[in-house]
């Protein structure tokens, strides 16, 4: 029950690449995308390890495509069996979310009338994180010989490659191998395969990079072949050597056997089901659209390390030079906090272990503290480029102020700490990195204001809020209102330090020399300039001077592009001269620290604000379904809701900007729907003592069951239109508050807690 996604006959090279994201494979360490196993570079097949990057000359450093050990080819008659090239009667993919298995059917019909189909299962291994099966079976209508090409494919798709030289592909019988180095760091890798089944089997080696084996195998009709393959990638970074390590995982792998390994897998896969499967009675293509998201979002996450982080286009490509941004802290956190706190726990790590990176570009920039980087690579230091966007019409490089001027990322980062922090009760982030992490961001935007003595008041000019195409902006509202509550989490945590760990709070002052500003923002704290809503209409300006810009309608600045694919950003851009917004920006400040804010005030700026946003970003659709679902507005919430759900089933989103490639996965979009469904429909809201419940629930959701794991307890919601119950899973320490339409109740320990919803409440 909505657990399958299955295309048919999509062979088209634009559904090649969407495949490729929606039908990706993952666990964490690597990512292997969902093409086909007889495809090669042209169809854009890629291994992608986390944390691992490359830097060819002067072109953007970008994470490595491994060579791809998973190539299988059926020839016949000479003639080697293609999906896109040959004649396909018969075809399909499918991914069992619940299991994270991808199946493959083709039926292929040669000149000659034969019917041969193929089908191929498998999976990246959660139980093995190195290590991708792939179990492959043949049919004929008739007896045959057939010619399977299983092999290892180092001719890989590369963004801004190559990536590796020095290929030695090897025979170790009966394995066979790939390694090599990469360009810049000299990093060693390797990638071994062994193919298990009937047949005999030659090797031979292709171009240097490229090892296959020959199996001839004798075909009787109707009576199908199996071959069971094993490949393992690994990098100097995993392990002393990475060829050795490749062929014990192969030849293990070999002995247990593809179903044991694929059960150990289901296994771990069906335990994170469990603790995350949020359920939807009513409305299966929302239900299957959220798991997909929460799918993707598993696939990715690094559980096994905390030197990673998700990048923005997950682990489904080169795309955004691997660059983690934003998007994790302010998108996907939310949904690991509340599901899975020990993968959130490694998502912060991550930006402790890259500290003195944020260190370094603060200091580049003239500041002090932690200036974290747009797009951060292993060390931290920003791989974000001066130059970002190419201009279509001249072919030169549009200077982007990304990097230097967005400096919001410091302050969601210290708002990610804090927010994990509230939901885990987990004091050890704070203690081991992440008080240290806030400290610095707030040094960071301490040294980052400005003080106007007209208006006596603290601001921050010059800078980029979320909205991309308005750079260089004063008093960007998201920014100063991030970097106040910036301030006020720095002053919390550390009367939260001072009296829970005083010694510790002492070394960490003294460590990293903070008293003298932390009084400088205990001082500044309460002067720092929040744009506030006109007190007639409501309206909180995106930045100064945003209102008097060109009120245009959407429409009709698009008609006004030259080119499909021109940027409408940047210093020629033609919505920078307009109100017209890329993203959600003041309506994303109002989810994040609306509390404020009455809902007239969120409802005033979501007319306002939505008709002039393009929604060019896939960060935006879901900032206006949380908000539109806290005012009221069900219908339109539900819209951008499935918009951000569906982002990379449907594949509508933004493949080019100007002549640059995009297209990828889109985790926070993932992580986006995820809190549209929990923080928007069912109105969830945790404030650090006690759980609001205030739903919203589209038409179609009869009831809602979402597991959440707040303080280490499991809790079970459900959210009808007529009632919310909530029942801890064990016994807990302390209290946990629950409150529904204003009545507050103190969670009992055994029982269930059901709070009925008056008719007024159960709107459609
Ligand atoms: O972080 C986003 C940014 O807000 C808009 N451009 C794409 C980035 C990566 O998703």
């Amino acid at each position: 029950m909505s657990w399958t996604i299955t295309e048919t006959n999509q062979l088209d090279d634009m559904a090649t690449d969407r495949l490729g994201n929606s039908f990706l494979l993952g666990n964490g360490y690597f990512g292997y995308r969902g093409t086909l196993e007889e495809y090669t570079k042209e169809q854009k097949t890629a291994a992608i390890v986390s944390g691992l990057y490359d830097r060819v000359g002067g072109l953007w450093r970008e994470p490595i495509n491994f060579p791809n050990g998973g190539f299988i080819q059926v020839v016949y008659q000479n003639q080697p069996l293609h999906a896109k090239t040959s004649r396909v009667e018969q075809h399909s993919q499918t991914l069992d979310l619940h299991h994270a298995v991808h199946d493959r059917h083709t039926v292929f019909l040669t000149d000659d009338g034969n019917r041969l189909s193929v089908h191929a299962r498998r999976f990246v291994s959660s139980a093995r994180l190195h290590l991708l099966c792939i179990q492959y079976t043949i049919e004929s209508s008739r007896d045959c010989e057939l010619v399977v090409r299983s092999g290892i494919d180092g001719d890989v798709w590369d963004l801004n490659g190559p990536h590796l030289c020095d290929f030695q592909p090897e025979v170790h019988q009966p394995l066979i191998t790939l390694s090599a180095i990469s360009q810049e760091l000299h990093v060693p890798i390797a990638v071994c395969e062994n193919t298990v089944g009937p047949g005999t089997s030659q090797t031979c080696v292709e171009a240097g990079k490229r090892i296959l084996r020959q199996i001839r195998l004798p075909m009787k009709a109707n009576q199908a072949q199996t071959l069971d393959k094993f490949v393992a990638i690994h990098s100097a970074k995993d392990t002393d050597n990475p060829l050795l390590a490749g062929q014990s995982l192969c030849q293990e792998a070999a002995r247990v056997g593809f179903d044991s390994l694929l059960n150990e897998h289901c296994a771990v896969w069906e335990a994170r089901w469990k603790r995350c499967d949020l359920q939807i009675t009513g409305d299966a293509k929302a239900q299957l659209a959220l798991r997909f998201s929460m799918y993707h979002l598993l696939a990715i996450a690094p559980a096994h390390t905390d030197r990673a982080s998700i990048p923005a286009r997950g682990l489904s490509g080169q795309v955004y030079k691997g660059g983690i941004f934003w998007d994790t802290e302010i998108f996907m956190l939310p949904f690991f906090a509340f599901e899975f706190p020990e993968i959130a726990r490694n998502l912060l790590m991550y930006r402790f272990h890259t500290l003195d990176g944020a260190r370094r570009k603060a200091r580049e920039y003239g500041f002090r503290g932690a200036y974290y980087a747009w797009e951060s690579q292993d060390s931290g230091d920003d791989a974000c480029t001066e130059f970002n966007v190419t201009d279509v019409f001249t072919k030169r490089p549009i200077r982007t102020y990304f990097r230097d001027k967005q400096v919001h990322i410091s302050a969601d980062i210290a708002h990610a700490i804090w927010t994990y922090s509230s939901i885990t009760g987990d004091d050890t982030l704070l203690l081991d990195g992440g008080a240290e992490v806030i400290y610095e961001c707030a040094r960071f935007l301490l040294t980052r204001l400005y003080y106007s003595r007209e208006k006596n008041r603290y601001e921050i000019l010059d800078v980029t809020g979320p909205d991309e195409y308005h750079e260089r902006v004063h008093n960007n509202a998201f920014t100063n209102w991030m970097a106040a509550h910036t301030f006020e989490i720095c002053l919390h945590l550390t009367v939260f330090l001072q009296e829970r760990y005083p010694a510790q709070a002492e070394a960490l002052l003294e460590k990293i020399d903070f008293q003298k500003d932390l009084e400088a923002i205990r001082e500044v704290s309460g002067q720092v300039y929040r744009p506030a809503p006109d007190p007639q209409t409501m309206i909180i300006p995106q930045f100064d001077g945003y209102l008097a810009l060109e009120d245009i309608a959407l429409d009709e600045l698009l008609r006004r592009k030259l080119d499909p694919n021109e940027y409408l950003g940047g210093g020629n851009g033609l919505a920078t001269t307009t109100q017209i917004i890329k993203q959600a920006d003041v309506i994303l400040a109002l989810h994040i620290l609306g509390e404020k804010h009455s809902r007239e005030v969120v409802a005033a700026n979501w007319d306002y604000y939505e008709p002039r946003t393009e929604q060019g970003s896939s960060l935006s659709t879901c900032a206006y379904a949380l908000t539109a679902a806290h005012i009221g507005k069900v219908a339109a919430a539900y819209k951008y809701f499935i918009t951000t759900a569906t982002i990379d089933l449907t594949g509508d989103s933004i493949q080019y900007v100007g002549p640059l490639y995009i297209g990828g996965t889109h985790p926070a979009a993932n992580g986006g729907a995820w809190m549209a469904a929990v923080f928007g429909f069912c109105g969830i809201h945790w404030s650090g003592r006690t759980l609001t419940i205030d739903p919203h629930l589209p038409a179609l959701w009869s009831e809602v069951h979402v597991p959440l794991t707040i303080h280490g307890q499991s809790l079970r919601l459900s959210v009808s239109k007529h009632e919310v119950t909530i029942q801890a899973v064990q016994p807990f320490h302390g209290e946990i508050l629950v409150q529904v339409l204003q009545e507050v109740h103190a969670l009992p320990q055994k029982e269930k807690l059901s709070i009925p919803l008056p008719a007024s409440e159960s709107k459609p």
